[in-house]
């Protein structure tokens, strides 16, 4: 009875939460990425179509999706929508010249109804590098404040050292706990 009972607990708690990570390129989708999945710093190539991982965080399962963001994949996003708990958007932080590209992206998928149920990570990724946007400039130029059907977080980060990754995922363990 005791092993039944185990069984069906570890079926129940491998329920997989599938997430997309998106975002422009050159942005840090896939370093993120492969920081969640091995915690190194991976030499990546541009993405073309996805990568897949499954990242497991205290018994929680997430199979995260990272796809291509050139101008030329970004229409087939749609895609990879059905089912997905999650959307982490990656914004690079030094890149002011597209971040109404981003908005513009953004917002395309948030209307999508596929997503409608989705919580959004935005990963205001590197951090690190002199005077790059703020978590401030971010939300502002996103009109983060105007979301108000979904879910939200912003978490400042740098994927190469991994700082700020954690607590994005956090957020989102957080979120699945309050359903
Ligand atoms: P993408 O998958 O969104 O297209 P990548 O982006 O993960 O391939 O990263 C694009 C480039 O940005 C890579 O540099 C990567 O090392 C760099 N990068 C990713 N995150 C950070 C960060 O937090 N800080 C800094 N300074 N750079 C970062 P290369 O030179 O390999 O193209
Ligand atoms: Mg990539």
């Amino acid at each position: 009875m005791g092993i039944i009972f185990t069984k069906l607990w570890r079926l129940f708690n491998h329920q997989e939460h599938k997430v997309i990570i998106v975002g422009l390129d050159n942005a840090g989708k896939t370093t993120i990425l492969y920081q969640f999945s091995m915690n190194e710093v991976v030499h990546t190539s541009p993405t073309i179509g996805s990568n897949v991982e499954e990242i497991v965080v205290n018994n929680t399962h997430f199979l995260m999706w990272d796809i291509g963001g050139q101008e030329s994949l970004r229409s087939s996003w749609n895609t990879y929508y059905t089912n997905t708990e999650f959307v982490i958007v990656v914004v690079d932080s030094t890149d002011r010249e597209r971040i109404s590209v981003t908005r513009e992206e953004l917002y395309r998928m948030l209307a999508h109804e596929d997503l409608k149920k989705a919580g959004l990570l935005i990963f205001a990724n590197k951090q690190d590098v002199k005077d790059c946007m703020t978590v401030a400039e971010i939300s502002q130029s996103l009109q983060l404040t105007s979301v108000k059907d979904h879910q939200w977080h912003i978490q400042a980060c740098c994927a190469l050292t991994g700082e700020g990754l954690c607590q994005g995922l956090e957020w989102m363990m957080s979120r699945l706990r309050v359903r």
